[in-house]
């Protein structure tokens, strides 16, 4: 080795082990501590093949056909998961909440009307959306026990300014489906551009479904849903960041595509310009490493820690917000803000939800039963000490 490379090596190896120390003061999903996100550790083909796509842009899609026809298989499946008629297409984006932006500047695009419908449990990402594209908000509140979307409201708001309607499947707080097949039949009925929001739910329900849980069709099965977002990085297994958002029609893509002259294909599609084959490429080995079957068992145990969780939380003296449809749990609590500061004194992070007085856990793949066993003595100590219990 020259000296040159070793001084390279040795300062390369400062760099690292300065990154390494920062990196410590993360909270870390194998340590099981994270008990509110909605994302995971990602599965290990996921990091592996991250990594071998690090030099890729599929902003400039003909540099890297192959990492494009990686993209496209990976659309391929989505496409088939949900059930997408002969004439759909997908767009690969970061998340749900590009995914939410995307779908509503197609719905805007193609209406140009400047309402949206959405119940009051849709994610923030919304208030974005009217903030960058001047679009209202109509919010239908949700039902009383099931935290659902009310059909008959937002039947009674939809009007001439409507420019789509969403449901929500999976949603952010409490992991409720909305009730799509209905929402499908006004939206067919009164030709309105319905999104489905399942970037939680989208890697869920399909596998539920297959495992003959009760959950209502969310997909475009049903005629009147236009677009559904769904995401990798969530309950797909895949790194971040990973979304897809599938759409019924592909012609509605000239809408959101603009001329590229310099660039080798010539539209580009999308709010994004360069973007990563990394995380594309990452979700695709899990989906191709897992299949069907694979995601299957994820979700199914995922349920039944749930189940058994609800089961040991109910045990302690707590209350659920509701009976869980999917892998969310709310708890609700009257000494909402000591609780949670217990915990994560004690080292466990949950999300707190003020205006349902609840912590909101996450049953993903690294919130196994070990983790709820540790963690309930843990969560009965604290509510006793605050005298929620
Ligand atoms: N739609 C729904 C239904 C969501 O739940 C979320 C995010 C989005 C859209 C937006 O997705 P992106 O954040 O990928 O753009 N829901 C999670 C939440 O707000 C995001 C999250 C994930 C937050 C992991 C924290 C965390 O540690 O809870």
């Amino acid at each position: 080795m020259t000296h040159k490379n070793k001084i390279d090596l040795n300062k390369q190896k400062l760099v690292l082990n300065m990154l390494g120390r920062l990196q410590k003061k993360d909270y870390s999903f194998s340590s099981g501590h994270i008990l509110g996100s909605m994302c995971t550790q990602p599965h290990p083909i996921a990091k592996k093949a991250y990594n071998m796509f690090l030099e890729t842009n599929l902003g400039d899609p003909k540099l890297f056909p192959g990492t494009k026809e990686i993209e496209n298989r990976l659309l391929k499946f989505i496409s088939d998961l949900l059930h997408s008629p002969k004439n759909a297409t997908g767009h690969i984006v970061s998340g749900g909440t590009e995914g939410n932006i995307t779908a509503m500047w197609m719905a805007k695009q193609l209406t140009h009307k400047k309402e949206i419908i959405i119940p009051s449990s849709a994610h923030f990402s919304f208030n974005k959306i009217a903030s960058l594209m001047d679009m209202k908000l109509i919010q239908i509140p949700v039902t009383k026990n099931h935290y659902c979307m009310d059909v008959h409201e937002t039947k009674k708001k939809i009007g001439n300014n409507t420019a789509a309607v969403v449901g929500i499947a999976g949603s952010t707080e409490l992991g409720m489906i909305d009730p799509i097949p209905e929402l499908s039949e006004i939206c067919q009925e009164e030709n309105i551009f319905l999104h489905v929001d399942a970037a939680f739910g989208g890697f869920v329900i399909p596998f539920l479904k297959k495992l003959n849980y009760d959950v209502p069709d969310f997909d475009f099965t049903l005629k009147g849903v236009s677009t559904i977002t769904l995401d990798a990085h969530k309950m797909g297994y895949s790194a971040i960041p990973l979304g897809i958002l599938m759409i019924r029609e592909k012609k509605w893509l000239n809408e959101i595509s603009v001329e590229s002259p310099y660039i080798s294909s010539r539209k580009q599609t999308g709010i994004l310009g360069t973007r990563s084959g990394g995380p594309v490429a990452a979700a695709y080995a899990v989906i191709k490493y897992l299949g069907i079957e694979g995601y299957k068992k994820v979700v199914q145990q995922c349920m039944e820690t749930t189940k058994y969780m609800e089961k040991r939380i109910i045990e302690t003296g707590l209350q659920l917000v509701t009976k869980p449809k999917m892998n969310v749990l709310g708890i609700k609590l009257k000494h909402l803000n000591q609780v949670v500061n217990l915990l994560i004194k004690h080292g466990w992070r949950v999300n707190k939800i003020d205006h349902l007085s609840c912590i909101r856990i996450v049953v993903m793949p690294h919130v196994t039963k070990k983790i709820v066993d540790k963690f309930i003595p843990v969560l009965k100590k604290t509510c006793k000490k605050v005298g929620e219990i």
